[in-house]
């Protein structure tokens, strides 16, 4: 007996069809794929730019996205970890010069009245000479310096740990406070940083670069030298100090750079 039903009969597909079939489905991909790349990418640029104020320059999710990979990043390393130290032999000879801001065009700087101006509460300020700095326990580091802007150098810098320095001092009130600020002495540059990382027991108020005293260009008198940080946070030549419960100022994070800038 016959029956009507027609049998499917499966044709292999000829190499030709294959090679169709494969180009179609790797294109559409392709497409797909660029067609939704380009809309996130407008969706971005439309959307709107984050307030400015400690941070600025970038569009508000880009700067949410940031914010939460800082946040991973901080409870995964913390600013608890040593930054790995070098041999003597290791560091730098002729230390690279960055940028000079704050520095170069400053003719008020006077170096033989320098003072570092700390501020405290009711408007009060703590004034203390280099000579004074000096006379405080000395520490040395041979680390690996790293500039954002791609180069890194290892280089051996000496003066007081900066946690001495604030307990010498008996600041240790002050330090309750969340953050630290360092400004030059003309305030055209300036940091912020998060008060366990001006605790760490790498950072130092430097006043030596390779057993001599620090060059203008390097930040003379004293500088903020910061392992656990990138180069724009090792402030030069400091001016004054202050303490506070929100993010201080900062000249980088305000041009868009990542206010932590942590290592
Ligand atoms: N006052 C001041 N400090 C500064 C800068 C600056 O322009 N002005 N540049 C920062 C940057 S981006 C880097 S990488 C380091 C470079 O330090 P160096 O010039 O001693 O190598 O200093 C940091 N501190
Ligand atoms: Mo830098």
């Amino acid at each position: 007996m016959e029956t009507n039903k027609q049998k499917k009969v499966k044709v292999p597909l000829t190499i030709e069809q294959k090679i169709k079939r494969r180009n179609f489905i790797s294109f559409g991909a392709f497409f797909a794929l660029s067609g939704s790349a380009v809309a996130g990418w407008k969706w971005l640029l439309d959307a709107p730019d984050e307030t400015a104020g400690i941070t600025g320059n970038a569009k508000a999710p880009l700067r949410r996205a940031l914010n939460k990979t800082e946040l991973f990043f901080r409870n995964f390393f913390s600013n608890n970890h040593l930054v790995k130290t070098y041999p003597e032999s290791r560091a730098a000879k002729n230390i690279r010069v960055n940028s000079l801001i704050g520095i170069e065009d400053d003719e008020d700087f006077d170096p033989t009245n320098w003072k570092l101006a700390i501020k405290l509460q009711n408007q009060k300020t703590l004034n203390i000479s280099i000579e004074e700095i000096k006379a405080l326990p000395k520490t040395e580091i041979i680390f690996d310096f790293k500039c954002v802007e791609g180069w890194d150098q290892i280089q051996h810098w000496g003066g007081v740990k900066l946690s001495d320095f604030l307990e010498h001092y008996k600041l240790n009130e002050q330090t309750k406070q969340r953050y630290m600020g360092l400004e030059t002495p003309n305030g055209e540059y300036y940091v912020g940083l998060e008060m366990e990382c001006v605790l760490h027991p790498q950072t130092l108020l430097a006043y030596e670069m390779n057993n001599q005293p620090i060059s203008n260009d390097h930040g003379a008198p004293l500088r903020l030298i910061v392992p656990v940080k990138y180069g724009i946070k090792n402030l030069k030549r400091i001016g004054t100090m202050s303490f506070s419960y929100t993010r201080p100022r900062d000249y980088w994070a305000e041009q868009g750079y990542d206010y932590y800038s942590g290592l």
